[in-house]
């Protein structure tokens, strides 16, 4: 198909950094393939196939052991293609669905089944028609124990949310730090809302992830290699050092028209969590206790 996008590098690098043995990539994503796992009615984009193979073939490359799949918007809430990509790998990864908020506890202890430990709450107008709050807060209630909820929203909304993200009764993870610009630097309004958020709750956790989405050039961002994202975010690794996750991303939605080179990704990761012992807890210790310890 013709008007089917193509997001990801077609040859990362090789990084120079090497992650800790048992390291997590704990936000990617599985598109299709689309003739077995077909894209949602109300998908925003149609990306190209980028299935469990290229997945794990790219993890071996970037020296990772393990995978948390996010369920991509363009599947809607039919979680396939994330539950085969985690059929497929000899338990090396888990996963995060998107769910109708009436679904029933038997689909959800079915999904515990298939690896899938958290849902995800997408607010971001361009990804999705409806984010009904009361609803989301519904299924929060029933989800099996030991489950989280994932969060997706961009700054512009962290206020308006407060409320809601309070009441979530549950662990809450936020993805890409909620978006916030970090040209503003470390000690901006964005990241000081973030950082009151994170004291707002001890379980609130956050990705310190996508430097290409949050410094990109076309957003008058330093773009790779991502200067002002390194210097907003390390020391909120190192201030909220056992509530982070680290994850590439691939196959990157959305940024065909600024691929970031996952090698070059995985090279921030030392720029942003400097010491062994950041390393070990951002990309092992914190990612297991969310996704393996039931
Ligand atoms: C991301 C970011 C994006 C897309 C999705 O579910 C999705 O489609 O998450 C985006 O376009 O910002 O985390 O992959």
């Amino acid at each position: 198909m013709s008007d089917r996008i193509v997001s990801w590098h077609p040859a990362p690098a090789k990084p120079t950094y090497k992650p800790p043995p048992g390291a997590v990539d704990a936000h990617c994503h599985v598109f299709g393939p689309a003739a077995k796992f077909p894209f949602s009615p109300k998908a925003k984009y149609h990306p190209e196939d980028a299935g469990p193979e290229k997945l794990f073939a790219l993890r071996d490359h970037l020296g990772f052991a393990r995978s948390v799949i996010v369920q991509a918007s363009c599947h809607g809430t039919d979680n396939s293609a994330t539950l085969d990509a985690i059929a497929r790998s000899n338990g090396t990864a888990r996963g995060v669905a998107v769910v109708n908020p009436a679904i029933s506890a038997t689909e959800l202890e079915a999904l515990h089944e298939g690896g899938i430990r958290g849902i995800r709450f997408n607010f971001l107008k361009r990804l999705v028609d409806d984010a009904p709050k009361d609803k989301f807060l519904e299924v929060a209630a029933r989800l099996p124990s030991s489950w989280h909820v994932v969060i997706y929203f961009e700054a512009d909304i962290l206020a308006e949310l407060r409320s809601f993200i309070a009441a979530i009764p549950v662990p809450v993870v936020v993805d890409h730090l909620g978006r916030p610009d970090v040209s503003q630097g470390a000690d901006g309004p964005e990241m000081r809302a973030f950082r009151s958020l994170l004291d707002s709750r001890e379980d609130i956790w956050f990705k310190p992830t996508c430097p290409d989405r949050l410094d990109a050039r076309k957003n008058g961002g330093t773009g790779d290699p991502w200067d002002a994202f390194a210097s907003a975010v390390a020391p909120l690794v190192q201030d909220y050092p056992d509530r982070c996750i680290w994850g590439t991303d691939w196959p990157h939605p959305n940024m065909q028209d600024e691929i970031p080179d996952d090698g070059h990704l995985v090279d921030m990761i030392p720029r942003i969590a400097p010491t062994e012992l950041l390393q070990r807890k951002l990309l092992v210790d914190n990612p297991m206790r969310l996704y393996w310890s039931a």
